[in-house]
């Protein structure tokens, strides 16, 4: 580092603002090199300190007047700029240039493909002009936008359009006024020329409000399903939890060039075009549910981040969990509750927790940080929502929802923590959270332990529970949780026995709140088989020997759906670990045939909808298996779940052949039940490509699939079976999308997975592709991401080529584009998971990147971390 080394801000060491900026009129005079920002503000002083200091990065000063004076009581600091000697009240006009065309970090204001367009959050707006830029200030913005007519003919900012009208020079200029007082990081400006989609949308209460969808001119036809899913998102707030928009438009921006998945600036969203764009030839299954979440989501925020927002990051989850937990309810509601469910789990149970595990682990609360963009986790959004979701299923929807009500009514139009919400909640239910609270202040990922104990001759039935939560790096010391715990007793004929303590009837969530518990059971006539942690109760992991026996039990009598796909995971888990060590001993991978009849009797019940039969054959990734260990063996994992594969599709080709042509469907449609059908279809097709008489099928499919879902399948088949038929139907793919970077993406994915020996050269070589930039995070995400993450076999090489490739391409990002860089660099910072040669090979190169003296804040947090 040149300068001094970054330093840490604490959650402990907030302080309330010494001054507020009530009003803010900006004016823009857009221009790639230099665009002119005119920020007029009403300030208050707000203690007794009468200097006030600005945050300011990277721009220009051009000049300061205070109540139309010319200013000269200023210093410009390292981080912005400190007036001195200023009177109470004041007005605070400053003038400063920045440069949109050289803004590659994407923070600020920057160009996306020619179009202007902002990135505020978490502290972007401090590169625009000087502000206190921080979320408890909250002011009301009026904005005027000036730029070139013919180039840039929609110019937009937040709230109202009030004025707009034609200057000199062919430029013109539109004034919006906002009338919600906001933090800064949910200001937003856009100017470009789009083809934009309209619809309206008529409130509850009668408001009509205009919905314009902005897109990349001659992407019109591929923005519908956005705007039916804005559509379905206004109504369902309005119908679960009773809340309606609030201004005369809502509109939504898609740029190619985005650091992250979408931003719910007021009135004006602005969203990577992934999760905008979409139609049956260019965009999967995935991408349609992915968009109706996104869209859902960034609308959710309007009242759940924007008009309650956070005092200060530390709080981030208040707004992100909270959205999280409300968009994951809102794509239940819409679609099947078990299937998203299961995918929500798997990305706790997997990447959360592998992010507890490593040098990153952080409570969602976070105590400490150096660059908030690195606090964007896992953790604070998706465990965030798992602890509302605890919260919801502690107090029950109805007086969760009285939660809200009155978490709105006390909190409406401020900037609100993590406490003030739990006060909320706790207050208008009479439930007691105060031991709850610890979820946002400890770190880790807690065990419970069931041993269990039948007594014929009182009738009892006695569940032992432990719980313990490991040190973290962050925290050494942990204490005992309130846990909510799930459960159901099966009897032999799969009826679930009535629960009952002391003689009376007990509900189904049982309160773990100690070390050690004990809950005893009576009026149990036989030795039940516990289903636990049912809905995935709590965000922990569950540890209780389970026979085959009891699994399989399960896997049939289970009454919900999510408890059925846990006892199969359950039964993989087994044999996946028992396997890791037959395997080290030299043995082959071996699975009973009881095991692979359990999964038999899953595949053809009929009983089940598809889409959750896909669910319950798909194998947990080689990420979650890692989680399962304190060292993983690269190589032995692999294996065995490539083993495992290979024998169930072995066993099971019959059946999986016989359902992959019962599903085949004619039409397209994104129906969820069509699209169930297709999940379960492409996951046997996923099976049987490894077996040589089936493998003509993923070919024959790519040749005549009618939607991107089903190409999609039929090419990833091709890839992880690296079949003979590969480089012919990737380079036809390339072919007829190389135009379009977006659907490229799938393609720079397959490569990045590719299992091949020679993946890596490949992939190089794909970076000279001309569908590829390194500058666009879509493409780098696409290409070099999913080979960090999701191609274990060569990014863990023993040559240590795949660590010195992410090394060579972090430092570069590091110059360009930290965030990406920041997110691209947490498979390398769990390196002590691995052997000691993996582990040397990956310190080198953060070693390397340590000893950059340009290392930015995103990747020095992280490194340092790592190396500690
Ligand atoms: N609030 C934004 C994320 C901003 C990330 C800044 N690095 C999107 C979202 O969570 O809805
Ligand atoms: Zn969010």
């Amino acid at each position: 580092m040149t300068e001094s080394a970054p330093q840490a801000k604490y959650r402990k060491d907030y302080q309330s603002p010494t001054h507020t900026i009530t009003d803010v009129n900006l004016t823009f005079d857009l221009n790639p090199e230099r665009t002119r920002v005119t920020a007029i503000s009403q300030v208050e002083q707000l203690s007794d300190q009468t200097e006030l200091e600005l945050d300011g990065e990277g721009i220009e000063l051009v000049s300061v007047t205070v109540n139309g004076v010319a200013w000269q009581d200023y210093q410009q600091t390292e981080s912005g700029l400190t007036l001195s000697n200023l009177p109470q009240k004041f007005e605070l006009v400053i003038e400063n240039d920045i440069a949109p065309a050289k803004n590659t970090a994407l923070e600020g204001l920057y160009i996306s493909d020619g179009a202007y367009c902002t990135q505020c959050e978490a502290e972007g707006f401090r590169r625009i002009t000087y502000f206190l830029d921080r979320p408890d200030v909250l002011a009301t913005y009026f904005t005027k936008v000036i730029a070139d007519k013919a180039e840039f003919p929609y110019l937009l900012s937040n709230g109202n359009k009030v004025e707009h009208g034609d200057l000199d020079d062919g430029k013109h200029f539109v004034s919006w006024q906002d009338p919600h007082p906001k933090p800064s990081y949910l200001f937003a400006l856009v100017a470009g020329d789009f083809d934009v989609l309209k619809d309206k949308y008529v409130t509850q209460s009668g408001r009509n409000v205009a919905l314009e969808i902005f897109v990349d001119k001659g992407n019109l036809e591929r923005a519908h399903h956005a705007m039916t899913s804005l559509v379905n998102s206004m109504k369902w707030d309005e119908e679960r939890f009773g809340l309606e928009y609030d201004l005369d438009i809502y509109m939504i921006v898609a740029v190619d060039f985005f650091n992250m998945g979408a931003m719910e600036n007021k009135g004006l969203n602005v969203f990577n075009s992934k999760f905008v764009l979409a139609n049956e030839q260019t965009a999967t299954d995935t991408d349609y549910l992915g968009i109706e979440a996104v869209i859902g989501h960034e609308y959710f925020h309007n009242w759940t981040g924007n008009r309650v927002t956070c005092r200060d990051w530390f709080q981030l989850s208040l707004k992100e969990g909270l959205t999280v937990f409300r968009d994951q309810e809102f794509s239940s509601d819409l679609g099947s509750r078990a299937v998203n469910r299961i995918n929500n789990v798997r990305i706790i149970r997997g990447p959360q927790f592998a992010e507890d595990a490593s040098p990153m682990s952080h409570p969602i609360r976070p105590e400490k940080v150096i660059e908030m963009n690195n606090f964007y986790t896992l953790t604070v959004y998706e465990k965030g929502s798992e602890v509302i979701r605890m919260m919801h299923t502690l107090l029950g929807e109805s007086k969760f929802q009285a939660g809200m009500k009155l978490y709105f009514e006390r909190h409406d139009g401020t900037a609100a923590t993590c406490e003030d919400f739990v006060a909320a909640m706790e207050d208008a239910s009479g439930v007691d959270l105060s031991q709850f609270r610890l979820w946002y202040s400890q770190s880790g990922t807690p065990t419970v332990t069931v041993t269990d104990r039948y007594d014929q001759d009182n009738q009892t039935y006695t569940l032992s529970v432990s719980q313990s939560t490991a040190s973290t790096q962050d925290q050494s010391e942990k204490q005992p949780l309130h846990i909510p715990f799930d459960i159901e007793l099966y009897a032999a004929d799969g009826q679930a026995i009535e629960l009952r303590c002391n003689g009376s009837k007990v509900a189904n969530v049982l309160d773990i709140t100690q070390a050690n518990q004990e809950f005893v059971f009576d009026n149990v006539s036989e030795k039940p088989v516990p289903s636990m942690l049912r809905e995935f109760s709590a965000p922990v992991k569950l540890n209780f020997e389970y026979s085959d026996e009891q699994l399989a039990f399960l896997m049939v009598h289970a009454q919900n759906e999510f408890a059925k796909w846990d006892a199969g995971q359950m039964l993989l888990a087994k044999y996946i670990k028992s396997n890791v060590v037959a395997l080290s001993k030299g043995d082959k991978v071996h699975l009973p045939e009881m095991v692979i009849d359990a999964f038999r009797g899953v595949l053809l019940d009929s009983e089940l909808e598809p889409a959750f039969i896909a669910e319950a054959l798909s194998l947990p990734s080689f990420n979650e298996v890692s989680g399962w260990y304190e060292t993983v063996d690269v190589d032995a994992v692999c294996d065995v779940i490539k083993g495992i594969k290979l024998i169930l599709a072995e066993a099971l080709q019959d059946e999986l052949s016989a359902m992959y042509h019962m599903l085949k469907q004619a039409e397209y449609s994104v129906e969820h039940e069509a699209i169930g059908k297709r999940s379960l279809r492409n996951l046997c097709l996923q099976y049987l490509v490894h077996l040589a008489p089936f493998s003509g099928l993923a070919v024959e499919q790519y040749q005549t699939a009618n939607n991107m879902t089903d190409t999609m399948a039929a090419m990833s088949a091709v890839n992880s079976a690296s079949l003979k038929q590969r480089q012919a139907i990737m380079n036809d793919y390339s072919d007829k999308w190389s135009h379009d970077g977006l659907v490229m993406d799938k393609w720079f994915a397959l490569q990045g997975t590719n299992p091949a020996d020679d993946a890596l050269d490949n992939l190089k070589a794909c970076m000279q592709h001309k569908a590829f930039s390194l500058s666009n995070p879509n493409r780098t995400r696409s290409l070099v991401g999913s080979f960090l993450n999701m191609n274990p076999k060569r990014f863990h090489d023993k040559s240590g080529s795949g660590y010195q490739f992410a090394g060579e391409i972090l430092a570069q990002l590091n110059e360009s584009n930290p965030q990406v860089a920041s997110r691209l660099i947490d498979p390398l910072l769990k390196f002590k998971k691995y052997d000691q040669e993996r582990q040397s090979l990956i310190r080198t190169e953060l070693e390397k990147l340590q000893q950059l003296d340009n290392l930015a804040k995103d990747l020095f947090e992280k490194v340092s971390k790592a190396l500690n």
